[in-house]
């Protein structure tokens, strides 16, 4: 008898051109895995996560197209991946109203992208649930509802999203324990290098699609002399030195995304670029 095999799921919210870090994080694991024996795989496009963010149906539409495109760009085989937009499944909403009932306010109350929000609203002195929309503080319900509903095994995130997987677990654990064994918990696939690729503007926070500054992130869509520019632009220190640590997290994070590109850890890196200014580093 042969083993069942692994699934993986996992989605990609149409809000903006994918960059860079959903490409370390996400999709290139995501698309080795399609190329794994012993996998099956369900990839999606999550446009109702998109309505959190922008309510332009014309905008979500489009994005939705072009984030299609970038998966088969990457080399996703429509033969061997069941590929789909989100909102074509109505069972996935529907699941995620019997989650609802199962799930704690304050599992979500601790949910890291509401906390964010709630974060945000608190250093500019306004009322904590200023401009927050129910989608964000539910967000996470839905997103356990995406997974549970294909008993998915693996989930290729970025380290962004553990949390939420977490919750994910701990819903369908509840569910279980009510319902009796209904959903297989699901787990992160998280990669080693590119995890969570940093803004290269502001290296201390997460490179993402709705980054006003264009110097932030590297579109899948930028030409390469707009990819070379915005390396020359990105944020490092006065150090001089390709050196991975915490007090240089601009050059840590160039390490990073090099790493993810030529497999290399930060020791050979750190070797290969001794003596070698940012330069030739960035241009690298
Ligand atoms: N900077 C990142 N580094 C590594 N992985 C990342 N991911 C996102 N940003 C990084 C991973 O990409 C997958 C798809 O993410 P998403 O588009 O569904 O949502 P997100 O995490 O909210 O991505 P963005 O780019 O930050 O979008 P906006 O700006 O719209 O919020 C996920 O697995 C995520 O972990």
């Amino acid at each position: 008898m042969s083993a069942q095999p692994t699934r993986f799921l996992t989605g990609i919210t149409p809000s903006g051109t994918p960059h860079l870090g959903n490409y370390a994080g996400m999709m290139r694991p995501a698309i080795a895995a399609t190329r794994t024996a012993g996998c099956e795989n369900f990839y999606f496009l999550a446009d109702y996560h998109a309505l959190i963010k922008t309510q332009d149906p014309a905008r979500i539409h489009r994005c939705t197209l072009e984030i299609a495109a970038s998966w088969l760009a990457c080399g996703l085989d429509p033969e061997k991946v069941t590929f789909y937009r989100q909102s074509d499944i109505p069972e996935i909403t529907e699941l995620t109203w019997f989650l609802t009932c199962v799930t704690g306010k304050g599992l979500l109350n601790r949910a890291h992208a509401y906390k964010a929000a709630q974060d945000k609203n608190h250093e500019a002195g306004r009322d904590l649930d200023d401009g927050v929309n129910a989608g964000l503080f539910m967000y996470p319900v839905l997103m356990a509802a995406d997974i549970l509903v294909y008993n998915a095994d693996l989930v290729p995130v970025g380290q962004d999203q553990t949390q939420h997987l977490e919750i994910a677990r701990t819903i369908a654990n509840r569910f279980n324990g009510i319902y009796g064994d209904t959903f297989t918990l699901p787990a992160g696939y998280v990669p080693k290098a590119g995890a969570k690729i940093m803004s290269l503007a502001e290296p201390t926070k997460k490179m993402s699609k709705s980054d006003t500054n264009a110097n932030a992130f590297v579109l899948m869509t930028d030409d390469k002399d707009t990819i070379v520019r915005k390396f020359k632009r990105a944020v490092t220190d006065s150090d001089g030195c390709v050196r991975a640590a915490g007090d240089k997290p601009g050059v840590t994070n160039l390490m990073s995304i090099y790493s993810v590109f030529t497999g290399r850890d930060y020791a050979a890196i750190e070797k290969e670029f001794a003596g070698r200014g940012y330069g030739e580093f960035k241009l690298a």
